[in-house]
């Protein structure tokens, strides 16, 4: 915000009319106000969606499990590499060559669409979500809305988060209300946060994107996503490479980064 503090009358004139957050919106660090920050928020915002989907956002509870989750977050990252590296890949690679050999067509598809190997979403589809197998029994938008009001990531992550989850309800895409996810408002097989599922949401099978149960919709939304943050087709990913750069998009932990392209290259010689 420094910067609007600058000297032109212009910029003084916008930073008087905006206020001192980038919205209005206040956060909190507990539940108590969570009802009033609904109602404040609606004020503001919900002019830019239907009725029907602010129905939904002011039917969400505040959900103490998701802030749990959050404050912990760091735990589930931690510990050297190669034991983190153990723990998660375990199982992950021969599951992979089965994966891969049942929905062949739409890796190919893919690959050839978007310039994404199979060995790469194979290894983000097994990390995520053991394919599928462990989304998460928290309602996703009651997850966004209450680490969008929650202070600890607001303003850096999850009030960007929270609109993009209601553009989803609001399009159609997806019924966010109702729909479960991991503890940060994840959707789908390999859950994407809301704005990356708009950035990826693609129909590979009919009846419309489906990422909760469309393995094909899974590998195609996550390829359109891997080639929508720039990367390069039959590119190297491991370490120091333009394509690991998108990797460092899809996760923040750097355990998990590394992870990545090292868990891709198992699954790769088990399946080229
Ligand atoms: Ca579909």
């Amino acid at each position: 915000m420094s910067g609007a503090f600058k000297t032109t009358a212009l910029a003084i004139a916008v930073a008087v009319a905006l206020p001192v957050s980038a919205h209005a919106v206040t956060c909190s660090n507990d539940g108590a106000n969570f009802q009033q920050w609904k109602r404040d928020f609606t004020a503001e915002y919900g002019g830019r969606y239907k009725a029907s989907t602010m129905k939904k956002f002011n039917a969400v509870n505040y959900n103490t499990s998701v802030i749990k989750s959050d404050r912990n977050n760091k735990a589930k990252f931690k510990g050297t590499f190669e034991s983190f590296y153990e723990r998660r890949s375990r199982g992950v690679a021969p599951l992979a060559a089965k994966k891969y050999k049942t929905y062949k067509r739409y890796f190919d598809k893919a690959e050839k669409q978007f310039g994404v190997p199979a060995e790469l979403i194979l290894a983000i589809w097994g990390l995520e979500t053991a394919f599928g197998r462990y989304s998460g029994n928290i309602p996703i938008l009651e997850a966004t809305a209450t680490l969008a009001y929650d202070c600890r990531r607001s303003e850096s992550l999850f009030f960007p988060e929270l609109l993009a989850a209601l553009t989803v309800i609001d399009n159609g895409y997806a019924d966010l209300y109702s729909a479960r996810g991991a503890f940060h408002g994840e959707i789908g097989q390999t859950q994407f946060l809301p704005s990356r599922f708009l950035q990826g949401a693609i129909d590979y099978d009919g009846g419309g994107v489906d990422v909760f149960r469309s393995p094909a919709d899974v590998i195609g939304s996550t390829s359109k996503w891997f080639a929508a943050n720039g990367w390069q087709a039959g590119g190297d990913y491991q370490q120091g490479s333009a394509n690991y750069r998108v990797i460092m998009k899809w996760n923040a932990a750097d355990n998990y980064q590394m992870t990545i392209p090292r868990l891709a290259a198992e699954i790769r010689k088990r399946i080229k």
